[in-house]
């Protein structure tokens, strides 16, 4: 058995909201789509995918180790990824999130038998899937503008199944406030 693990950024309540009621009107609109339920977003900072269970406890001492002050984020432009084949509709974020992001990645490659994704880093917030075998039609308003500081680290496992995925944290590091 394997564990599907990844480390993500943890947004505010209030961002959380925010979004999960855009992914919805989204969805609404367009039966293409599938939006991701409200306490499930966030923000990918690193995925590990499938791993062997053993590698969770080192996983989780990398992210309990992350010494960081909250970056600074604002919600940018909605986002389909592939641009030209989308299967996810997101929302992508700016702000300084290239020092955390390098020190998360530098931490897990030291820890784990894991080499960090070639391609660059494309900060996005995840609001829904689109469903298999569906085309999105694509046109959507832009997300209010938000500005917010990323609160926390988190290790999660990923449970795959039936339905949505459920994301399990295992670990988590508090950011400290700037
Ligand atoms: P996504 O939201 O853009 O699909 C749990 O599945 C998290 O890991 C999601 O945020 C997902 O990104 C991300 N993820 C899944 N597969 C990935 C991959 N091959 N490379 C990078 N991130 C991935």
């Amino acid at each position: 058995m394997t564990a599907r693990l990844f480390v993500a950024l943890e947004l505010p309540a209030a961002v959380r909201a925010d979004l999960a009621a855009f992914g919805h009107a989204a969805a609404a609109a367009d039966p293409a789509l599938r939006a991701v339920s409200e306490d499930a977003l966030h923000l990918t900072l690193a995925f590990l995918g499938h791993r062997d269970p053993a590698d969770i406890d080192p996983a989780g001492e990398a992210v309990r180790g992350v010494r960081s002050t909250a970056p600074v984020l604002a919600l940018g432009d909605a986002l389909w990824l592939a641009p030209r084949r989308p299967h996810v509709l997101t929302v992508a974020l700016t702000g300084m999130l290239a020092p955390l992001h390098a020190q998360v990645v530098e931490r897990l490659v030291a820890a784990l038998d894991w080499e960090a994704d070639a391609r660059p880093f494309r900060p996005h917030v995840t609001l829904a899937r689109v469903r298999r075998g569906a085309r999105p039609h694509r046109e959507l308003p832009d997300p209010q503008q938000a500005a917010f500081a990323g609160e926390a680290v988190v290790l999660y496992r990923s449970h795959l199944g039936r339905g949505p995925a459920r994301y399990e944290p295992l670990a988590r590091v508090s950011l400290s406030s700037q």
